[in-house]
């Protein structure tokens, strides 16, 4: 077995090589390795330095978060930073690819850094639910500054070579063989008679104003706690005495290992790899895609031909007539002025997309040689027939046909094509170059070469793409409309909807339901009340206050009124709105009667696990944690949370399943419990292992 700590000797410099793939994570076993190899180093009376460098495409991605969770095995990563800084031999860290948390605080241990021109560094523990745990609060800080090291570490995020270097971080930056310009600079170092430099030496960075900063950041968090206990870290590393912050950030650490919040984090890290490695897929080549073709230029059409302009693709847009095609290339431009204001993209790259991989035609003859068409048009199944039947007409054999409908029934559309098996859905979300989620909806008769090919489409547009069955609202929309009527029920039964909105910002979303109705606009949810009326079982109580918004012509922000009124930039509850509830309420007979924040939360999460079980238990999502992703990337949900799925067995599957049952006996047709859930909480199980089941 190959060392994962590859050790030798080039002069007067010991060479420690980590040789972990992929990314060098810091396992129990490259902990003990680099451990041995300081301790052969300073054994050598001929070393007068120590070289350490990453093998493969990083230098080292961070503490190995498999191990999460286990045991931890000594060496711990701490120890082995300590050991690093102490030794007696000038220790040279040479970087490339990522340096991230545990891999940063290595290089940090080390007494000069030297990286290549594209390393990036970053110390992103808060996005795993924890803070730097190997002394990264307390050695940045004396290298930055308080406030860039706060910044760093609160964001997560990487720092491209030229910053770190202007902030010190990295003290050298030289294109090149990491190793080879590593033995250099250490060679130079040692010409140069250059002392031993151990960062946890260097003066403590000033002070700034810790509380003002701690409350900023909390309230950021939207109820994370780790960027903030971040901070009080970042302070320790100011007044107390080294060997005493580490101490105190080792604790906080510690405290924050065993918080809920971080199974959530680490959950939605691996989900997030998982979901679209779909096991049934593991040998299944893709159809090769280098072009694509988009059928409607209105907003989704143009994000998502934005979208594959980014990922490199040629593009073949069609539209009715030239007026529209013209909307549309303006539209697409617009996006990408975006991308390129944003450093997404270079001019270069910029003016490529919209002169030669971008084509705007009238005439679907354009399609003829596209691998890929994807229809954005009208939600209308009769529009959408027509379109297929064009591209049936003009494709070339092998090309997939992909809708983006959000619900109508796949399989209808490929029934009226000769190549059903090349019909899938793609379903994005707006604006589709920028929102993550993809939902690859699985038609009956789509081969797994072409749900493949969906997949390896999605990745390469820098999805997160989700596999899908075939039902109203697929995964997410159908989850939307379960939670969407807890919601609604509630305020007819006495919650108002700020009350629920302020109830759900506080459990972590950004918006609470009636604010994103307002955002997207009420005319969206109020056409579908419409689509399903005809269909709708008479048990199923629907408000019709929000209908009354929809007829007095409040859509929302893009009228200026719906829940909310937005007047000269302020945002305040709508008074009309609580004028028809009430008159609702009294229709209906009802005694409103008050709802907390915490009855809220967990209406509204029973709801939506509810139906997510329904989902899973249906087959419609593969596994808990698809639904978690779509949750995730498609509705902001919160993801220190991890999803629905992962919150219910956070709560325990068992309450979750007793709060629907209680609710049950007021409304047995809305709260019928899932199949799913009761049969897991029968068996003693949980979601998740239900996601351990499905990746065997
Ligand atoms: N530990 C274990 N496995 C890891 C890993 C890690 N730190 N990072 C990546 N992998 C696996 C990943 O699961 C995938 O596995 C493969 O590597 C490729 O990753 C004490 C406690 C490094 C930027 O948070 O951000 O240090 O699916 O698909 O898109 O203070 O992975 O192939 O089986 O993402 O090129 C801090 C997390 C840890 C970095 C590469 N470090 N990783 O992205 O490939 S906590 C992080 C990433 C810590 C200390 C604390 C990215 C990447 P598989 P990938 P990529």
């Amino acid at each position: 077995m190959t060392d994962v700590v590859a050790y030798e000797t080039h002069g007067a410099v010991a060479v420690l090589r980590l040789q972990n793939p992929p990314v060098n994570a810091l396992s129990h076993a490259v902990r003990q390795g680099v451990m041995a190899g300081m301790d052969r180093a300073e054994a050598d009376p001929d070393v007068r330095a120590v070289l350490i460098v990453g093998a493969g495409r990083a230098f080292i991605a961070g503490a190995d978060i498999k191990e999460f969770g286990k045991a931890p095995l000594e060496p711990h990563l701490p120890d082995v930073c300590n050991r690093i800084e102490a030794s007696p031999l000038l220790v040279v860290a040479s970087m490339h690819g990522v340096s991230l948390g545990g891999g940063l605080e290595v290089a940090l241990s080390a007494h000069y850094r030297v990286a290549q021109p594209e390393a990036r560094v970053g110390l992103p523990e808060v996005h795993l639910g924890l803070i730097p745990g190997a002394g990264g609060t307390q050695r940045l800080p004396r290298l930055t500054g308080a406030g860039p090291a706060i910044d760093i570490i609160t964001s997560g995020r990487h720092v491209g070579a030229p910053e770190a270097g202007q902030l010190h971080i990295i003290d050298r930056i030289e294109a090149g063989d990491p190793q080879t310009v590593g033995l250099a600079y250490a060679q130079a170092l040692l010409d140069s008679g250059a002392a031993r430099r151990p960062v946890s030496e260097m003066a403590a960075p000033a002070p700034v104003d810790w509380d003002a900063t701690y409350a900023k950041v909390l309230r950021k968090g939207r109820g994370q706690i780790s960027p903030a206990q971040a901070v009080r870290a970042v302070q320790a590393s100011a007044e107390l005495p080294f060997a005493q912050g580490l101490a105190e950030e080792r604790r906080m650490f510690r405290d924050l290992m065993q918080t809920d919040q971080r199974q959530g984090m680490i959950h939605a890290f691996f989900s997030e790899r998982a979901v679209s490695n779909l096991p049934e897929l593991k040998d299944v080549a893709p159809r090769s895609v280098e072009a694509i073709g988009v059928i409607g230029g209105g907003t989704m059409g143009a994000g998502i031909a934005t979208s594959a302009l980014l990922a490199g693709l040629h593009v073949v847009l069609v539209e009715r007539g030239q007026t529209a095609a013209d909307a549309a290339r303006a539209r697409i431009a617009d996006n990408l002025e975006g991308a390129l204001a944003r450093g997404k993209i270079t001019q270069e790259q910029h003016d490529g997309m919209l002169r030669q991989a971008l084509v705007v035609a009238t005439d679907y003859a354009a399609l003829s040689d596209v691998d890929v068409v994807i229809e954005a048009v009208f939600e209308d199944m009769a529009v959408k027939e027509a379109v297929f039947a064009e591209l049936d007409a003009v494709c070339k054999p092998g090309a997939v046909l992909a809708t983006n409908t959000s619900y109508l029934d796949i399989n209808e559309i490929a029934a009226k094509t000769s190549r059903p098996a090349d019909v899938i859905g793609l379903h994005f979300f707006s604006p589709a170059h920028v929102m993550k989620l993809l939902e690859v909806v699985v038609p009956d008769q789509a081969t797994p070469q072409v749900v493949a090919t969906g997949f390896a489409l999605g990745k390469r547009m820098g999805k997160v793409a989700v596999r899908s069955g075939v039902c109203d609202g697929f995964i997410g929309n159908r989850i939307m409309r379960a939670y969407r009527t807890a919601a609604d029920h509630m305020v007819l039964e006495g919650a108002t909807p700020f009350e629920i909105d302020d109830a759900l910002t506080a459990f972590g979303f950004a918006m609470g339901p009636f604010a994103v109705s307002d955002l997207a606009g009420l005319d969206i949810a109020w056409a579908m009340r419409k689509r399903l009326a005809s269909t709708r079982d008479p048990a199923e109580r629907v408000g019709r206050y929000p209908d009354a918004l929809c007829e007095a012509g409040h859509f929302g922000r893009k009228t200026g009124r719906g829940f909310y009124v937005y007047e000269n930039g302020a945002v305040v509850p709508n008074p009309e709105v609580m004028e028809r509830v009430t008159a609702e309420r009294t229709e209906r007979g009802i005694t409103p009667r008050s709802f907390s924040p915490e009855d809220i939360q967990r209406r509204y999460m029973a709801a939506m696990v509810n139906e997510a079980a329904k989902i899973v238990g249906e087959g419609i999502a593969r596994r808990p944690l698809d639904v978690d992703m779509v949750l995730l990337f498609g509705y902001g949900f919160p993801r220190y949370h991890g999803g629905p799925l992962k919150w219910a067995d956070l709560q325990g599957v068992g309450s979750v399943l007793a709060d629907i049952e209680t609710y049950a006996q007021e409304d047995d047709f809305f709260w019928r419990p899932a199949p799913l859930l009761k049969q897991l909480v029968a068996d003693g199980r949980s979601f998740d292992d239900l996601n351990k089941a499905a990746q065997t």
